[in-house]
C-alpha cells in the first residue's frame, strides 16, 4: 500500500516513524511519500495562499500549486481523498474498503481550505474524521494512514487480527495484567483458570455488555 500526502506541513508526518506504523515502513509493508505543496510555488517568496474572493477572514490555498504538486505524483489511477469537515464521516467499514486500494493520495487543507476549482478537478472522495474543526487536514490524514495500515498483511500479528475478528463490530472486552491484586482489586478469577472455553465465553459476554451500555448504536447497525 502506498500513501502520497500533499501538505504544507510535511514535518508533522514524522509521527508515523514511531511504533507499529514506523515498523511497517521499515519492513516496506507500506510506503509513505510526503510532498510539500510549497515546493510547487513558482513565486519568488514561495507563496501558496491568497485572500478569498468575496472577502472574509483568513487565506485560501491557491489551485495551481496544489495541481502541480498533484501532477508530480504522476499516477492517474491513485484515489485522491480530501480531508475536510464537509466529508462523509470516516468509520471502520470505510477503513476496510480503502485498505484494498493500491495508492491513496491524501490532500491536506490548512488556513480556510483550498480553492474549490482544484478540489473539483482532482478529488475522488471527501472524508471527515468526525464532527469537529481542526486547523488542518494533517491529523485526519494520519488517522486514515494508521487505521488503514492495520489491515495490510504483516503489519499486525496474526494473534491481534484473530482477537479483533473475535469481537467483530463490538467493543473490546477488558484486559488485565500483573499484579494479581491492585489497590485491593483482584483480576477476574476466570482469566486465571486456564480454561479457554470459559475465558472465551466470559470475553464474548463482556464485549456485548460493554457495547450495550456504552455504544448501543453499534449493536443495531453493524455495517453501512
Ligand atoms: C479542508 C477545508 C478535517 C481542511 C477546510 C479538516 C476538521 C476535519 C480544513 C478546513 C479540518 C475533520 C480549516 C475549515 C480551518 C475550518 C482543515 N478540520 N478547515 N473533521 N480542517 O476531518 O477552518
Amino acid at each position: 500500500m502506498k500513501f502520497s500526502i500533499l501538505t504544507l506541513f510535511p514535518e508533522m508526518f514524522s509521527a508515523l516513524d514511531e511504533s507499529i506504523i514506523g515498523r511497517a515502513k521499515e519492513n516496506k509493508l507500506i510506503d509513505i511519500n510526503v510532498i510539500n505543496i510549497r515546493d510547487f510555488s513558482k513565486d519568488k517568496h514561495k507563496k501558496v495562499d491568497d485572500t478569498p474572493y468575496g472577502g472574509g477572514a483568513g487565506m485560501v490555498i491557491m489551485p495551481d500549486v496544489v495541481y502541480n504538486a498533484y501532477k508530480s505524483i504522476n499516477d492517474d489511477k491513485a484515489k485522491v481523498i480530501y480531508l475536510s469537515p464537509q466529508g462523509k464521516v470516516f468509520n471502520q467499514s470505510k477503513v476496510k474498503q480503502l485498505s484494498k486500494e493500491e495508492h491513496l493520495i491524501l490532500l491536506c487543507g490548512h488556513y480556510e481550505g483550498i480553492d474549490q476549482r482544484v478540489i473539483d478537478e482532482i478529488v475522488d472522495e471527501e472524508i471527515s474524521i468526525g464532527d469537529y474543526v481542526l486547523t488542518g487536514g494533517e491529523l485526519p490524514a494520519m488517522v486514515l494512514i494508521d487505521s488503514i495500515s492495520r489491515y495490510i498483511k504483516g503489519v499486525l500479528s496474526e494473534e491481534s487480527i484473530e482477537e479483533e475478528s473475535f469481537s467483530d463490530g463490538l467493543l473490546e472486552y477488558p484486559q488485565y495484567t500483573r499484579p494479581e491484586k491492585f489497590l485491593g482489586k483482584e483480576v477476574p478469577e476466570v482469566l486465571k483458570s486456564g480454561h479457554h472455553e470459559k475465558i472465551n465465553k466470559w470475553r464474548k459476554e463482556k464485549s456485548l455488555e460493554i457495547t450495550r451500555v456504552k455504544r448501543p448504536d453499534l449493536i443495531i447497525k453493524k455495517e453501512d
